[in-house]
């Protein structure tokens, strides 16, 4: 069967063409659009379209946009699915699934109206299927496995065919034994271009994307653990941890547009400092006008997608984080060493066991963990690593910066480096007398001199270390 035979047949419909494709013949497999891939997690340029119609595409953070073949008016995208080593930062590999080389997945743009191929092979060990989250698509393209098709069997191409309905943005997923799937890191980007100027859809200069994804995964090993259900310990945008996430870099007064899908298995309240949003969107489409307030954090909630549009009228390094705070510390796992040269694999657990109060973290606080070299197993996600230009950004997983630059060019993504605050805008030391407030004169005279809390600590005292002993039952276990 020669290339023009081919997608002849392709017109037949999708049925025609899924049977086509699941007996696959080395002659049809070279009529399938070369599948591209990609060996690197940084994030790419802007695609912009080359045939179609035209759009302002976006940038998917440490990630890219998979390039198509336009045939006889239809975009063909050729999806690979299979196991990926991504690197989540730098010295932090994990063995994952993902699509054409990364975890996630590249993403997929186009145009409202654009009918468009999605050919999904399957190089993975199991079957799986894939699902278009959010789209307006014939029942059978849902790819839900054993209600909507067969699943894919490993080694095989299924084909799904339809028309991009509606304006937005959408993620893609197997709908295949997920639970491994999706901890395994198998998920994607959609975005649907309005094909003429939208009402409720504004033009950006800048237009960001990025997936909100978490694993398990146990110090110094490489896989995710699939079976665990909400406590995972590595909290990722796009499959990238702090400082590993690359910034978004704006120009002053730039309008910009982000995009954040949620995949993981709770919410994450995306906060940006400096500037106030709206959220314009959701899978559901742009947001009415009259439903839009002004922000500084979003949540997005599982299996939703949230869009957000700002003026970057502040220059600076601004943080853009989760406000839960523990998704912006990474590899706290349960067994995580911080005793220095110490092999206590276990013993933390042992000791929490006789003594429930037992710290192990820093005794002032965490921010020591932030200076400290504390010996990791390899391959360790850092935890709160990242340094800025002041130090230690005590930041890790879900972390990176906003940067406006007044002279960052249009159309240049490339890292304007740190900000220099302009002499006299940063806070500094104070270094003048610092009046007492006559209360505590007479509270220091009652109490010898010593009041709680005014850092004038009394000696130590010994402490009393409060050992749980076994209760006879074993009904609170
Ligand atoms: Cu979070």
């Amino acid at each position: 069967m020669d290339r023009r035979k081919f997608f002849g047949s392709a017109t037949l419909g999708a049925t025609a063409l899924a049977a086509t494709a699941a007996s696959v013949s080395k002659v049809a497999m070279a009529a399938l659009p070369e599948p591209v891939m990609q060996a690197k997690p940084d994030t790419m340029p802007p695609l912009a379209p080359s045939t179609g119609r035209p759009y302002n595409p976006v940038v998917t953070l440490n990630g890219w946009t998979l390039p198509w073949r336009m045939n006889n008016g239809v975009k063909e995208f050729h999806l690979v699915a299979e196991p990926v080593v991504r690197e989540m930062s730098p010295g932090f590999k994990v063995n994952m699934w993902g699509y054409n080389g990364q975890s996630p997945g590249p993403t997929i743009e186009v145009v409202e109206g654009d009918r468009v191929r999605l050919f999904v092979t399957n190089k993975l060990p199991e079957h799986t299927t894939m699902h278009w989250h959010g789209q307006r698509l014939p029942n059978g393209m849902d790819g839900v496995g054993g209600l909507n098709q067969k699943q894919i069997p490993v080694g095989k191409t299924f084909v799904y065919e339809f028309i991009a309905r509606r304006p937005g943005t959408f993620m893609y997923h197997p709908h295949a034994d997920e639970m491994t799937q999706m901890a395994m890191g198998m998920m994607g980007f959609w975005v649907t271009h309005p094909k003429e100027k939208h009402p409720l859809i504004d033009e950006v200069n800048r237009d960001f994307c990025f997936l909100l994804s978490s694993y398990d995964i146990d110090p110094g090993s490489m896989t995710p653990k699939i079976m665990t259900m909400l406590d995972q310990n590595i909290w990722s945008w796009n499959s990238r941890v702090f400082p590993g996430i690359d910034t978004l870099n704006v120009r002053h007064n730039d309008k910009v547009r982000i995009r954040i899908g949620n995949l993981t298995m709770t919410n994450h309240p995306i906060h940006l400092h400096g500037h106030e949003f709206l959220v314009t969107g959701t899978d559901g489409g742009p947001t009415p006008k009259s439903t839009r307030w002004y922000e500084v954090t979003t949540d997005v909630a599982v299996g939703q997608m949230r869009q957000i549009d700002f003026l970057a009228d502040e220059e600076g390094d601004w943080a853009f984080h989760c406000h839960k705070s523990h998704h912006t510390m990474n590899a706290m796992g349960h067994d995580v060493p911080t005793m220095i040269g110490v092999d206590h694999k276990g013993l933390v657990k042992k000791i929490q066991k006789a003594i429930p109060d037992y710290m192990v973290m820093g005794e002032r606080g965490m921010a020591d963990m932030g200076e400290m070299e504390m010996e990791l197993p390899e391959n360790t996600a850092p935890m709160m690593t990242g340094t800025g230009p002041y130090g230690p950004v005590e930041m890790g997983g879900m972390f990176t910066m906003l940067k406006v630059r007044k002279d960052q060019k249009p159309g240049d993504y490339k890292d304007p480096g740190w900000y220099k605050q302009p002499p006299g805008t940063q806070a500094f030391e104070w270094t003048g007398a610092l009046p007492e407030p006559a209360r505590f004169q007479s509270e220091v005279k009652a109490n010898n001199g010593f009041v709680p809390g005014l850092n004038n600590f009394p000696e130590a005292k010994p402490t009393t270390v409060n050992i749980r002993k076994p209760q006879g039952g074993h009904s609170n276990h």
